[in-house]
C-alpha cells in the first residue's frame, strides 16, 4: 500500500470504543490465513467504529472516471479496495490527504464532514463501503462552496 504524507495503518481492528472519530485512518483488519488462501471478518462495532446500516459496492468504473465528489453531514463510512486499486483523497476543508486502497484487508475510515474523491480506479476494481446510515441525500453536501461555508471556512 502506498501513501501520501506520512500515514501508516493506525488502527488495528478490535481497537474501537464507539465514540465517534474525528479524522481518517487505515484500519487493518484481521486476515485468517490456511492452505485455502485468506479470510478477513468485519464485525459492526467491533471491527469498525459504527453500526453498519448500509453497504455498497462500485464496480466496472469507466477509464478515467471520478466517483464521489461530495461530503456527507453525518455519515461515516469505511471503504475497502476489495479488489484492484484507486485513490481515495479526503478533505476536511483545511487539509487534503490521498490514500490509496488495494488490499482487501486494509480499510479507511472515513469520517463525517469530509470531502471526498475517488480515481485512478485500476481495472477489475471492487470498492466496498461500509456505511453507519442509510441512504439519504439530506445528508450529502454535493456543492464544495455549500461544504465549505459548513465547516466554517468562509
Ligand atoms: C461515497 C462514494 C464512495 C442509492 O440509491 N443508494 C445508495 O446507497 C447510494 C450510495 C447511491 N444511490 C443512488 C444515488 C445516485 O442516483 O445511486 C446513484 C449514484 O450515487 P452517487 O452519485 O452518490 O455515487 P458515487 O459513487 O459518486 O458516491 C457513492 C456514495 O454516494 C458516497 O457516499 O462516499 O460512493
Amino acid at each position: 500500500m502506498q501513501l501520501s504524507g506520512d500515514q501508516e495503518p493506525v488502527l488495528e481492528s478490535r481497537g474501537f470504543g464507539m465514540e465517534k472519530m474525528t479524522q481518517p485512518y487505515l484500519i487493518e483488519f484481521r486476515d485468517i490465513l490456511d492452505h485455502r488462501g485468506a479470510l478477513t471478518p468485519i464485525e459492526a462495532e467491533k471491527d469498525v467504529p459504527f453500526a453498519i446500516r448500509r453497504i455498497y459496492y462500485i464496480y466496472d468504473v469507466s477509464h478515467g472516471a471520478v466517483r464521489a465528489g461530495h461530503s456527507h453531514k453525518e455519515l461515516q463510512q469505511v471503504l475497502i479496495a476489495l479488489s484492484g486499486s484507486f485513490n481515495v483523497h479526503l478533505d476536511d476543508g483545511y487539509a487534503r490527504q490521498t490514500f490509496m486502497l488495494n488490499r482487501p484487508n486494509i480499510g479507511l475510515y472515513v469520517p463525517q464532514m469530509t470531502w471526498r474523491d475517488i480515481d485512478n480506479f485500476s481495472g477489475g476494481a471492487v470498492c466496498l463501503s461500509l456505511a453507519s446510515q442509510h441512504y439519504e441525500e439530506s445528508d450529502y453536501y454535493r456543492d464544495y462552496e455549500s461544504f465549505i461555508r459548513a465547516v466554517g471556512r468562509r
